[in-house]
Order: C-alpha cells, then structure tokens, then sequence
C-alpha cells in the first residue's frame, strides 16, 4: 500500500484538544488505522519562522509541522485564506478584502510549505492536499520537480465562475488546481462548478468524465462528500447518555425540550438568523415559551478577524434581547456558550437535544449535522432541522429543511420538529442513519485515495496550445 502523504493548514496533533473544526475532524476519523505522514502548520506564530519542521509520531502517523511569521499568520492566513476566499467561496461576495501583497504573500507561505514538504516525501508517496489555504501547493512542487500523483480536497463550497471571478487573480489561482491529478468537492453542485469554471474562465476541455485536459497534465475531478464514524460517534452518545455533564444538562432542563446548535463562531454558521428564528418562535408560539431552551455552544474561531468579533458582538445582542423579552425567573430561553467542548461531552449533549438545529448560510458539509443524527437513540430520536445550503442536505433529504433566510420557516421547522410524533421521527432517522453509515469517513478517505491512484499520469505532450 502507497504510503498517504497529508497536507491541511491544520494537523490534528494526538492529544491536542483542538478539535473544534471539521476538516481536522475529518482528516483524523479518515486516518485511524493508516500509517502516513500529515504535514501543516504547528498553529504557532513564531518570528522568524525558519524552514525547518518538528516531528512527533504516534499510532503508526509522522506528524511533522511548521511555524508561520507574524508577517504570514497576518497575510496568508488571516489576510488571503480568510479574509478573501472563505468569503468568496461561502457566498458573501461584500464581505471581501482584497490586497495585492496578501495574495503574494499566500503564493510564498504555498512555497515555502512545498520547499519544506519535498525533502520529505519519498517518490512513490501519494500527496492528499486539503483545503483553500492550499490551492497552488502542487503548482509549487512541481516547479521543485515534484512527479507524485497529488490530490485536493476543498472542504468549503465552490461558488459559480462568475463569482469566482470576481477575485482579481482568479486565473492565477484557480489554473494553479490544473497541477493536480485529482481535484474532489463535497457535492455534485461544487464541482459542476469547477467544470464550468475550466470550460469558461480557462477555456479548458472538459471530458464527459469531469476530466479537465490542462496544460501539462489530466486533472480528473468528482464529489466526495466527507463523513463520519458513524459506529463511533453513536458508542460515544450511548456513553455519554450516563455521563456527568450529560445528566446536569438533563436535571438543569426540568423536563423542558432541548433545541442544540453547535458550531465554530462563524458568520457563515447562519447564528444570527438562527437566534432570530428561536425568538420568532417564542413570540408566535406562546404555548413554547417556559417549555423548550435552546442551547447554542459556538467556540470562539478567528477572532483576530473583525467580522469575527462583530459577529460574536451581535450574537450577544440577540441573545440578550430574546431572553430579555421572554425569560422567567426560573427559565432561561438561549443558553449561549462561547466555548468548546470535548467530542464525548457534546455526543452525550446531541442524545439529549430533542431537535438539532443546523443552518448555516452556507457551508461545505457540515458534520455536525451527521454528529447528531449519528448520535441519537433509535428508539426515541430527536429530529433534525437543516439548511438547505450545507453540503450534508444533498444526502440528509429526509432531515426537515429549513431555509434560515426565511425566519418564519425556520420557526415553523421548529414547531413542526418539536411536535414531531415517534413514529415519524423513527422513519426519518432510520434513513438519515442509514446514509450517514454508508458514507462514513473511511469511504471518503478510501475513495478519494483509490481515485487518485487511478488518476492518469502527466500527458505525453502538453496540451499547452489550448491555455488561455
Ligand atoms: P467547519 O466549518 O469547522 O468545517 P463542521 O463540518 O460542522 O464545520 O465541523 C465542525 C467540527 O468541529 C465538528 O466535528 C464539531 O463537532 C466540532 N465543533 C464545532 N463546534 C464545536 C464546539 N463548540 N466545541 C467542540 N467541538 C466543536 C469545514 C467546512 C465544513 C466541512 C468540514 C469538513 O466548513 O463544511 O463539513 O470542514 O470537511
């Protein structure tokens, strides 16, 4: 078996609590059991940086990692990779900043992960690149000469070309994904987009298959809609049924409904409209108020970012106002944790959640959907409320979803959850179980792999003619 050769931003170090974020989650269930190398950034800001790696290896995985420079952490990874693409790729078109010298500097801190990761990797190895931090890092190995068959997994959305277009170096960029062999999106949708992208803006044949004819290379391209442990996350939820924290959450309800949200604190998790909707339903369901609580955990993410800290400062004054308006001395309607939790504390916390309420604006996946659903109890399952606009709602279309621009459906999704009878709710969890299970984290993994082991080599000639 080739050995995989991981590339994400961030590596899910053992031990660390840092799990706060789906891509680690992901990479993490994907490799259990492998042995290979995960290659990133260590998380730490260090001036200067240096070129040099730090080692650490446990269950059978090197994990080797690198420092950013105060100057990188602020243009490559706050400036270019989250300031300019998550909101381009997550739909918000107003919210970019663009500068010229945070996209270079994205350019180098590509190069520079490729000139540290090259001496590392051994000719047979197969290069699994992830994420939008990433996008030129095969550009800038092969240029070092690298021949290994690398992949790409983005874990956020694909917007249409003529959004992507609107990045002043989309060309640069986007041309630079025509330097791996397999490029793989979470949906049909993410790479429709691609292709569609290849065909117009790079002018570029796209075979019926979805392999783009690039320059140098084929680059193959398809859906690989990332999962979870499903077997592992419902022992989790079954333990966590008797754990301490879980039975506190429970006692501290007195006998009220759970609705549940977690999420990193991010302005595409839709946590405002959210709240809002929570609160509609307060105010045009009376028979709600005193009976069900909502409680929101959303980890603080980015917060050197201002639209971060705005976002933080406008959920609290949302939850301030709700409970304002409808709280009563012995009954608080949003409980709002600005926190993160361990895997095992939050499955014992979905079991408990009769609806799990998950609406972002837009979202890759989102496995926090899955988490839940794999989380209940099938005798008595809680129900779960999701956007039309994760990635998770192309397979879980047996959830209720719910559009979250739309308050008063969101309201009404939740009236209609918390009235759900049993026997409805067995139905449709059984069908959201079954496809979770199917789709697990080892597909995904195996999948992506197997297809770029059976990607095409380099082409025999370039294709060079047909560039823009
Ligand atoms: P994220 O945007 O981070 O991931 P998501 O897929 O929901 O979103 O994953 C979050 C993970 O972090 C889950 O495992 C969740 O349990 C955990 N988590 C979230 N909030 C937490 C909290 N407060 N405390 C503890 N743990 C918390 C990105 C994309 C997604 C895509 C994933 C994987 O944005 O669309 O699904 O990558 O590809």
């Amino acid at each position: 078996m080739k050995r995989v050769v991981v590339v994400s931003n961030r590596v899910g170090l053992p031990n660390s609590a840092d799990s706060a974020g789906g891509l680690v989650t992901g990479v993490r269930a994907a490799m259990r059991g492998r042995s290979g190398l995960w290659f990133g950034w260590s998380g730490k800001v260090a001036t200067p940086a240096g070129d040099t790696h730090e080692l650490v290896r446990a269950d059978g995985i090197d994990y080797a990692t690198v420092d950013l420079d105060d100057a990188a952490h602020r243009d490559f990874y706050l400036g270019f990779a989250n300031g300019t693409l998550w909101p381009l790729c997550h739909f918000r078109l107003g919210l970019i900043e663009y500068a010229r010298e945070q996209a270079d500097a994205y350019e180098a801190a590509n190069e520079r992960f490729a000139r540290i990761l090259m001496p590392l990797l051994r000719p047979d190895d197969l290069v699994w690149v992830h994420d939008y931090h990433l996008i030129p890092l095969a550009r800038a190995l092969r240029r070092l000469g690298s021949r290994h068959r690398i992949g790409f997994f983005l874990h956020i959305p694909l917007p249409p070309p003529r959004a992507l277009a609107i990045l002043p170096n989309h060309r640069e960029l986007f041309s630079s994904l025509l330097d791996y062999d397999l490029v793989g999106f979470q949906t049909d949708e993410d790479t429709d987009a691609f292709r569609a992208y290849c065909r117009g803006a790079l002018g570029r044949l796209v075979r019926p298959d979805g392999t783009v004819m690039g320059p140098h290379r084929r680059t193959a391209s398809g859906a690989f809609p990332i999962g979870i442990d499903a077997a592992a996350q419902q022992r989790m939820a079954a333990d966590g049924a008797n754990r301490a924290t879980t039975r506190r959450l429970v006692d501290s309800l007195a006998g009220r409904r759970l609705i549940i949200g977690v999420d990193r604190l991010d302005y595409s998790k839709g946590l405002a409209n959210r709240f809002t909707a929570f609160g509609r339903l307060l105010a045009t369901r009376p028979q709600w108020r005193s009976r069900v609580t909502f409680l929101q955990i959303a980890a603080p993410s980015r917060i050197e970012i201002g639209r971060y800290r705005e976002a933080r400062r406008e959920l609290e004054r949302l939850a301030g106002k709700i409970n304002g308006r409808h709280a009563e001395f012995d009954w608080q309607p949003i409980r709002y944790l600005n926190r993160g939790y361990r895997p095992a504390a939050l499955a014992g916390f979905f079991r408990a959640a009769h609806v799990g309420l998950v609406t972002p604006l837009r979202d890759g996946m989102n496995l926090v959907a899955k988490e839940y659903v794999a989380s209940q109890d099938p005798a008595d399952p809680g129900v779960l409320v999701l956007s039309p606009f994760a990635g998770a709602a192309a397979e879980l279309d047996r959830a209720l979803i719910a559009n979250p621009f739309d308050i008063d459906g969101v309201a009404d999704a939740l009236h209609r959850a918390l009235l759900m009878p049993a026997e409805e709710r067995r139905e449709r969890w059984a069908a959201l179980h079954a496809t979770i299970a199917r789709n697990g984290a080892e597909r995904w993994q195996e999948a992506f792999i197997a297809a770029l082991d059976a990607a095409a080599a380099p082409l025999p000639f370039a294709f060079a003619a047909a560039a823009p």
